[in-house]
């Protein structure tokens, strides 16, 4: 069987792999896309590699990664062994589905046949992939699932044994992206097994407003099940770099029941546009999502204070005299707080999307893909990189090959990210769309759109190129980095010996039977009118057109 140390350095290895692969197609497909750009990919292919942009970085690369960062905290801050048989199974389901899925997009790539799997990452029927699509992402599911399965094991364990403790602040963030993942999986399960797996291998004919709901019953809290673990590193790992205290724990666990209970509620701020549902429930669900985003505006709160007393100690004065002072030169760090600046950018343009109203300027334009690269291309992936830095010394017992690119590959992420998604917000409100392989619209489309889409491409190759330093990096690493004695997880993580007193906060059970409750009042009726109505099953599409199914 493997161990926990072995399962991190799997799991976070094959994160590295997927990320580099996404990331290729990412800068495929931004520069085929961009007028006057040269055309790396044609049209067929562009759908192809951006599928596979979505699928491997925003499900692949962040789910492998959180995987090996729960078990590096959960062994860390409990000090129980993992069930080691639960670990190997989720492993191999989890490694082996990804490939599977895999197939049609690289496999239809390589043999000339890219419509196999040219889906996109939300793969909204009638739209059809090959069946290994579908099959694949089951398997990562059921991994998922068993996963899951293995870290209550080791909580149930911890917390027989110390009974009345409070949980430790890692292990609560590890436990609530758990539940938000057991809260939202189920939705995409039923569209993926009852709908989309008999339409890919026998033509059955699916309800799209029914299967669009189903996924974004899921997609939504999956934006959670990123960004908990990124906000759970800045909670537990920040303080520690900074050799001070976190400034309200109560406040973050705070956040996280706040994540817990609202995240999966509100996915209908997906389908704004879409008909069929009645406005009352979109409204319904837009108060929630004001609701949820109390858990990143306490976040904010939190964490600047956290960097204000620190700075402040290190005897920066004045209002903003603290900043200066922080270890701005240590990646760990610096990746952390611009990923944190990051999700202040995203965020904010989060709150536009949830209005009802003004989604309606900036639905399906380059203002969400401005969006979610500052959430999940900034956020969470350079966090996790900034992660990387701690976790790959203490995995392998070697020191970062080089810290001189370690140490500028943070700020030429920030620096791309902001000019790539500053650029694609201002394009999407003069109303350039998304996922379109060819904006020109005959020549007719408004001439704003090319400098802006043009800047963009510059922003998304400076980033690009700041993750090639990086892959660069964790992959000399293991390999030449200099031997380092080998931490374990609890002298970075463990505070001191015992747990402190349990609160309102630990008593997880309440918490989610109201989040089940705030699910069923979200998303009962929608469903019920939808199903009340009667289905519309429709044929299914592949790109070349209707697939003459029986
Ligand atoms: Fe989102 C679309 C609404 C957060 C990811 N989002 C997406 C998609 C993705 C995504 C992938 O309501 C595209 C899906 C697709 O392909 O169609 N999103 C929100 C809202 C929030 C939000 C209200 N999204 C995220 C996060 C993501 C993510 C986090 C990934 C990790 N999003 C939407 C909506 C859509 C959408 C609609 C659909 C759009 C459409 O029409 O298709 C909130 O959770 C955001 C709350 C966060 C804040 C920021 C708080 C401030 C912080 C720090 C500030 C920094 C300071 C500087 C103060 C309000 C945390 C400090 C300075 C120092 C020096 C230290
Ligand atoms: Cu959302």
């Amino acid at each position: 069987m493997i161990s926990e140390r072995t399962f991190i350095k799997i799991s976070i290895a094959f994160s590295y792999i997927l990320l580099a692969i996404g990331g290729l197609f990412g800068l495929l497909q931004l520069v085929s896309r961009t007028p006057g750009a040269p055309k790396l990919v044609d049209e067929p292919q562009y759908y192809a590699v951006l599928t596979g942009h979505g699928v491997f970085i925003a499900i692949l690369w962040t789910a492998f990664f959180i995987l090996g960062l729960a078990v590096f905290v959960i062994s860390s801050e409990l000090g129980k062994p993992f069930r080691r048989s639960l670990l190997a199974l989720a492993a191999v389901l989890a490694i082996i589905g990804s490939v599977v899925a895999a197939y049609p997009i690289v496999g239809g790539l390589l043999i000339g046949q890219p419509t196999m799997g040219a889906v996109l990452y939300t793969f909204y029927p009638p739209l059809l992939a090959h069946p290994a699509f579908y099959i694949g992402l089951a398997l990562v599911i059921i991994g998922s699932w068993i996963f899951a399965a293995a870290v209550f094991d080791v909580f149930i364990r911890w917390r027989k044994e110390n009974k009345g403790a409070a949980i430790p602040l890692g292990t609560f963030g590890v436990l609530a992206t758990l539940i938000i993942w057991l809260e939202a999986t189920p939705g995409l399960a039923i569209e993926v097994i009852y709908d989309l797996i008999p339409m890919s291998l026998f033509g059955k004919r699916v309800d799209v407003l029914l299967d669009r709901t189903l996924f974004w019953y899921f997609g939504h809290p999956l934006v959670y099940f990123w960004l908990v673990p990124a906000i759970t590193a800045w909670y537990a790992v920040l303080p520690r770099i900074l050799n001070t205290e976190l400034y309200s724990p109560k406040a973050a666990k705070l956040a996280f029941v706040i994540f817990i209970l609202a995240s999966t509620p509100v996915g209908l701020h997906h389908q704004f546009v879409d008909p069929g549902l009645s406005i009352s429930f979109k409204m319904l669900h837009t108060v929630l999502t004001y609701a949820v985003a109390l858990g990143s505006f306490l976040t904010a709160f939190n964490i600047v204070m956290t960097l204000a007393n620190a700075g402040a100690l290190r005897g920066g004065d004045g209002l903003f005299g603290w900043i200066a002072k922080l270890p701005w030169r240590d990646p760990v760090f610096s990746g952390m707080v611009l990923a944190f600046i990051l999700l202040g950018v995203g965020g904010f343009g989060g709150m536009v999307n949830a209005s009802l109203n003004l989604n309606n300027v900036v639905h399906n334009t380059t203002w969400v893909v401005g969006h979610f690269h500052t959430t999940v291309g900034g956020a969470v992936t350079l966090t996790f990189i900034a992660l990387s830095y701690l976790l790959l010394p203490v995995m392998f017992g070697r020191s970062i090959a080089s810290m001189g690119m370690a140490r500028i590959q943070p700020y030429l992420w920030f620096i791309g990210m902001m000019i790539f998604s500053i650029a694609y917000h201002i394009a999407g409100i003069y109303g350039a769309p998304r996922r379109t392989y060819d904006s020109s619209y005959g020549g007719l489309a408004p001439s704003i759109w090319d400098p802006l889409l043009f800047i963009g491409m510059i922003g998304g190759i400076v980033f690009w190129i700041s993750g090639v330093l990086f892959i660069s990096n964790v992959t000399l690493t293991p390999l030449i980095g200099k031997r380092v004695a080998q931490l374990d997880g609890a002298s970075l993580l463990r505070n001191g010996n015992g747990y402190e007193k349990a609160t309102i906060y630990d008593r997880i059970g309440i918490w989610v039977l109201i989040a089940i409750v705030l699910i069923v009042i979200a998303y009962s009726l929608p469903l019920f009118e939808i199903l009340s109505r009667g289905l519309s099953p429709v044929l299914c599409i592949t790109p070349e057109g209707l697939k003459p199914f029986g």
